[in-house]
């Protein structure tokens, strides 16, 4: 089973930054897909609640030094 979940996301200052965004979560145990954007300064992720909450989601964004706060 996985959801998916929209976050809002500050701190993205060039493009390079997404990359490096996406990376961090395609990286996570349970994130399936990772998609952000720079213009919008939202992203979506898709991922298994049973491997990973959206709160360790938001600690690793905030461990890169962004800012992560998912939408609902
Ligand atoms: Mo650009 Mo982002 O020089 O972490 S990569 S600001």
């Amino acid at each position: 089973r996985t959801l998916v979940g929209q976050f809002t996301i500050g701190g993205m200052t060039c493009a390079a930054c997404v990359n490096s965004v996406e990376g961090i979560l395609r990286g996570l145990p349970g994130v399936k897909r990772a998609t952000v954007a720079l213009a919008t300064s939202l992203g979506e992720v898709e991922y298994d609640p049973s491997v990973i909450s959206k709160e360790e989601i938001v600690n690793a964004i905030e461990d890169a030094g962004f800012e992560g706060s998912f939408l609902q």
